[in-house]
């Protein structure tokens, strides 16, 4: 084995993570090995300028490499289902994550947010609702800043955004505010099936003082006891402890029982996804103790994350909206919802599929759409399912897929990119795939005018 007899805490993942795990063991006064199984993983220079007496474990895992280890604390892009690390964890090993970590040694309230979609937003705006209420709040997790790199014992609350592999690898978190915001078809190829990845995302409960509910989603809702403080929010009435929707003089307000608060063209952000999404940051703030009023400002002011149904520009009466981080059928599905309004959408989708059944999608995009582009991996398997409905076209680059998207388009429509798909086939990441959307806009409608 390669586990020396002092260093049998292992940590694995030479990642971002890899690394704000070594750093709070080293703070805490305690000895670790770690493993990566790449040959050159991305932060190694900076791990090994940063711990030079640590010779990370480089290359292929072996089956019999960790059984000698008493923990294994796992990066969340590594799999549990990788043979070595499943060996050890039926030898006994104990498996952890870096989150785990993280709750266990937290001082202030954290507010957990998981959920299919939706979270880096409303985790966005319930931070920025606690620093304009004056609290001092460390955001981060799955979003940004590794949790453990937040730990400050200055802070008065967390607001950490969870992913179904960081939650898959924790048994402790204790959230003072817990929530699922929504479920729906997402990293099928990680989790194997619909209900790993559901009682993944449910360990968000462990151990909660407080949960949020999505009442227009049964699948968010917890099995915790009755003792347990729930709030809620959706799209239907408002009622005790129920953010919602109410009608005052045919204008539409967000709502807390009968109490109307804030009028929803006061919101700066689109579609309906994002209405159920500012109501939920109003239920998790008012369980963590916000004020109302600050809450209520911050919602007026958030204009929305980049890549997220993000407008680009106007030409000749189409819009374009870059919604790279439309990942999974399900955020596809509810940006092509709320960006067509009256017009036709054409879609630009595809990538890596990452297992997910795309009919949902088909089914939207049939009622709203006027044309697809596909691209990526997955564009062969959608254009077979949409059998010719829909006018489409396969291409293999973004500025050709946003030169094709403008001849399908007519005047009035939207021209979007949501690709609900991973981009690692052609793309670093969805931040990449968006930039690129976005350039080749504007490079096209400079060409054209
Ligand atoms: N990897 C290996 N071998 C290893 C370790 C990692 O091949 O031994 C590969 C994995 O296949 C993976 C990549 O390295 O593709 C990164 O893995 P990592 O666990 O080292 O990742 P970090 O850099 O630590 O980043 C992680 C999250 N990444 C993943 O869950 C894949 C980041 O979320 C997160 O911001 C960061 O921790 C800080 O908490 C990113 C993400 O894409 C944004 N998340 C997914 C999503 O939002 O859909 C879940
Ligand atoms: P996440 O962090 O869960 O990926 P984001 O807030 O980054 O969520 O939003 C990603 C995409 O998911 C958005 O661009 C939009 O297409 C879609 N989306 C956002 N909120 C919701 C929601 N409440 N329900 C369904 N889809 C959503």
């Amino acid at each position: 084995s390669l586990i020396a007899s002092d260093n049998r805490r292992v940590i694995i993942g030479v990642g971002k993570t890899g690394l704000s795990i070594a750093r709070y063991f080293t703070h805490r006064g305690l000895s670790f090995a770690i493993a990566d199984s790449r040959d050159a993983p991305p932060e190694l220079d900076l791990f090994v300028a940063e711990f030079p007496t640590v010779t990370p474990i480089l290359g292929a895992f072996t089956e019999d490499q960790f059984l000698s280890a008493t923990e294994l604390v796992i990066s969340p892009g590594i799999s549990l289902a990788e043979p070595a690390i499943a060996a050890a964890k039926a030898a006994g090993v104990a498996i952890s994550g870096d989150i785990e970590w993280f709750c266990r040694e937290a001082k202030a309230p954290i507010v957990a947010i998981t959920g299919s979609n939706g979270k880096s937003t409303v985790t966005t705006l319930v931070a920025e609702m606690a620093v304009n209420a004056g609290w001092r709040c460390a955001v981060g997790g799955n979003l940004g800043t590794p949790a453990l790199e937040l730990l400050d014992d200055r802070a008065e609350l967390y607001v950490i955004e969870l992913s179904s592999f960081q939650l898959e690898r924790c048994a402790f978190v204790g959230a003072e505010v817990a929530t699922v915001l929504n479920v729906s078809e997402d990293h099928l190829d990680h989790h194997g099936n619909m209900i790993a990845y559901h009682q993944a995302k449910h360990r968000i409960f462990r151990d909660c003082k407080k949960v949020v509910v999505n009442r227009d989603d049964a699948l968010s809702t917890p099995l915790v006891p009755d003792a347990v403080e729930k709030w809620s929010f959706g799209l239907g009435r408002s009622d005790f402890r129920a953010f919602g929707l109410i009608e005052e003089d045919g204008e539409q307000f967000l709502a807390l029982a009968r109490e109307a608060l804030l009028p929803v063209s006061a919101l700066k952000i689109a579609g309906l996804h994002n209405i159920s999404n500012a109501l939920a940051a109003l239920a998790l703030g008012a369980a963590a103790g916000l004020p109302m009023s600050a809450m209520l400002s911050t919602l007026t002011e958030f204009k929305g994350l980049a890549h997220r149904c993000q407008f680009v520009a106007e030409w000749q009466g189409l819009r374009f909206y870059n919604d790279s981080k439309g990942t999974n059928v399900g955020a596809a599905v509810s940006a092509l919802r709320g960006l067509s309004g009256a017009n036709k959408v054409v879609l630009i989708a595809g990538g890596i599929g990452k297992g997910a059944g795309f009919k949902p999608l088909i089914d939207t995009l049939i009622e709203v759409g006027r044309a697809v582009v596909l691209i990526g991996e997955a564009g062969a398997a959608i254009s077979t399912l949409l059998n010719e409905r829909l006018p489409s076209e396969f291409c293999t680059d973004m500025p050709s897929a946003v030169r094709a998207a403008v001849a399908f388009a007519q005047a009035g429509d939207v021209v979007l990119l949501s690709p609900a798909c991973a981009s690692f086939d052609m793309f670093n990441n969805y931040e990449h795939r968006g930039d690129v959307f976005s350039e080749s806009v504007l490079a096209l409608t400079e060409e054209l005018r």
